[in-house]
């Protein structure tokens, strides 16, 4: 029988790449995010095979009213693929903007914890399973990552904790923790600006979207019996510095 997954963030980068993923695969997905332009297009290019929700994650309101709107042939999710999230600035804590520092949280954390709640439930009765994207940034700190790299360290936590609390569900929780990956990421983070979305990302060979959603299709398709707790992942050209050291 066909299997649906709800996929956030599927109007860009990783998820985007996921829907085609799944779909060409005889997955059924519903897609969201916020820029419904980009969803109509997937709608257009998938037919039948997906629903989008438009809704922005940062708000539980609108989460509870776009999942309870799901038609009969798309209620019953197996997956749920929380990719939605976003960085906001590379400054240091002490010169960064604290509204960013809110959305990052609000995003990241807020979001992905309340869309969870809300489609639990679905997903115990259906044996299903998660899968968290959480990053590098969670488990290494860099200069000017601070909140971003927290939140991203609460997905890591948060899923651990799922885990546990599943038990002898049959839920699967996978945690995909993945470094430089060249999608729309660097130019949010950026307010637009291409030239160093290009500047980070030339010459590096960084990971594409499509790398990421063959390894979501990987955990996603593995016999049931097996659980992936973490998958951390790089491109070869990106590794680890020394310390920092301030000499007085
Ligand atoms: P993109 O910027 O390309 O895509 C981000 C997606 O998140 C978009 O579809 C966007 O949709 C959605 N999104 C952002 N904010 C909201 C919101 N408030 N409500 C609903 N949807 C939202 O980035 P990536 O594909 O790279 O990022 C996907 C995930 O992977 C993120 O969680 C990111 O932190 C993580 N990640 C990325 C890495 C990278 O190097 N690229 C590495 C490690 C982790 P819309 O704007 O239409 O709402
Ligand atoms: C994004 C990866 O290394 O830019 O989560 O923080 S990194």
């Amino acid at each position: 029988m066909e299997k649906i997954a709800l996929i956030t963030g599927a109007t860009a980068g990783f998820g985007n790449s996921s829907v085609k993923k799944f779909i060409e695969n005889g997955w059924k997905v519903i897609a969201a995010g916020r820029r419904e332009e980009r969803l109509a297009v997937l709608k257009e290019q998938y037919g039948d095979a997906l629903h989008y929700l438009a809704f922005d994650i940062q708000d539980s309101q609108q989460i509870n009213t776009a999942i309870d709107s799901l038609p009969t042939e798309f209620k019953n999710i197996d997956l749920l693929i929380n990719n939605a999230g976003l960085a906001l600035g590379t400054s240091p804590a002490q010169q960064s903007d604290l509204e960013q520092w809110n959305t990052m949280v609000d995003t990241n954390i807020r979001g992905l914890m309340s869309l969870t709640h809300k489609v639990l439930p679905t997903l115990i009765e259906q044996r299903g399973a998660v899968i968290n994207i959480s990053s590098v940034a969670a488990s290494y700190p860099y200069p000017g990552g601070n909140v971003y790299g927290g939140t991203k360290a609460f997905v890591v936590q948060f899923s651990l904790g799922l885990r546990s609390d599943l038990h002898g569900t049959g839920v699967r929780v996978t945690c995909v923790e993945p470094g430089m990956s060249e999608t729309e990421f660097t130019l949010v983070r950026t307010k637009g600006n291409q030239s160093a979305s290009d500047k980070l990302y030339e010459g590096a060979n960084p990971m594409t979207g499509d790398d990421i959603a063959q390894t979501l299709f990987w955990v996603a398709t593995l016999p049931p019996h097996m659980n992936i707790n973490r998958v951390e992942l790089m491109p070869v050209n990106q590794s680890f510095s020394p310390f920092q050291i301030h000499r007085t």
